[in-house]
């Protein structure tokens, strides 16, 4: 009994030293609960690797881990990768090494996980991808994903195109496009659910698409760039996210260009500052993209832990807002 508690006592000191020590040095943040104890009586703690700050979308995500965390009493061990895949495959490693429960982690590209997913599966510790998906040869290699469709949420944009297309009364409809992190399953996934519907109807041509990385910086210079190349021929911005939306929009308005009237705006996330935006008619469709998925991941982390039955795939409930739509019961978005 007396030595239970000792071990108790110093699964407790561990879990709340060991997590400073591997977080120090790497500028990231962390919170930390209070490290409870599952049904089985063990004390959970759960790795997780986000890939950055970019933008409030990931801001609020990031948010949202670490109140579910808090809520269930699990102890997050939190790295932020900073854009930088490296970094991100280093976090998994330590967290691989400090034999944490689960390892949960938000994909910075598709590809190049293999090898850190074998390190885990080897090391049996259940993984839960987040936010964006991998492409792996071997999809054991992950147990499992919480977060959204990106395909849908590009089919989503085009379908709302071409709605608005019919009030439009161009025989071609210019489109520039600002897409997210090259190699991203966001990037990669709006941009094909997009082009999946649009390429094939003739009243639509894409002058361009250039990367912004999902940065407001870079979506105000590629808005630059694109308006300085083709000027009053776009007709369409169809944007990868609301924080290159914004900058976006910033650029037309000190160019004297009237966004949501006189180019028509697709953004995606569902940003409080975009839906604001989307109400005064600066932005005429938001397909929503939902950040709050810890509640789900660290329900998820419960039930492989206490070997349950678990899904697969945990996708949010997702809407699109358009100036379509009476949106004055809208609740803040909180994020
Ligand atoms: C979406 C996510 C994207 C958001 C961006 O699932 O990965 O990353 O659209 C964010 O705003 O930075």
């Amino acid at each position: 009994m007396r030595s239970r508690k000792i071990s108790k006592i110093i699964r407790c000191i561990l879990c709340c030293i060991l997590p400073l020590l591997l977080l120090s040095g790497c500028g990231s943040n962390a919170g930390t609960g209070a490290g409870a104890e599952t049904e089985s009586g063990r004390e959970l703690v759960i790795g997780f690797s986000q890939l950055g700050s970019e933008s409030a979308w990931r801001l609020g995500n990031t948010a949202s881990m670490e109140q579910a965390a808090r809520d269930h009493g699990f102890s997050l061990m939190m790295k932020n990768g900073m854009q930088k895949q490296e970094k991100q495959i280093a976090a998994i490693r330590s967290f691989i090494a400090y034999q944490v429960d689960v390892i949960v982690f938000a994909p910075i590209v598709e590809n190049g996980w293999t090898n850190v997913l074998q390190e885990a599966r080897d090391a049996g510790i259940p993984v839960i991808m987040m936010d964006r998906v991998i492409n792996i040869a071997d999809s054991d290699l992950y147990d499992a994903y919480v977060g959204p469709d990106h395909y849908m949420e590009g089919v989503n944009a085009a379908k709302f195109l071409m709605r608005k297309a019919e009030e439009m009364d161009k025989e071609k409809i210019h489109i520039v496009e600002l897409s997210g992190t090259d190699g991203s399953s966001p990037m990669l996934r709006r941009f094909r659910g997009f082009h999946d519907l649009i390429d094939n109807d003739d009243r639509f041509e894409t002058l361009e698409t250039v990367s912004g990385d999902f940065l407001r910086s870079k979506g105000r210079k590629c808005m630059e760039d694109l308006l300085s190349r083709y000027g009053d021929e776009i007709d369409v911005l169809y944007s990868h996210n609301d924080a290159m939306t914004l900058g976006a929009i910033e650029v037309m308005e000190e160019n004297g260009i009237k966004p949501g009237e006189d180019i028509v705006i697709i953004t995606v996330d569902g940003e409080q500052a975009a839906i604001d935006l989307l109400k005064e008619g600066k932005i005429n469709c938001v397909v929503e993209c939902s950040p709050k998925l810890g509640e789900a991941v660290m329900e998820l982390a419960e039930k492989m832990v206490n070997g349950e039955e678990y899904p697969r795939n945990t996708h949010p409930e997702e809407s699109c807002f358009t100036e379509y739509d009476d949106l004055s019961d809208l609740a803040p978005r909180g994020y």
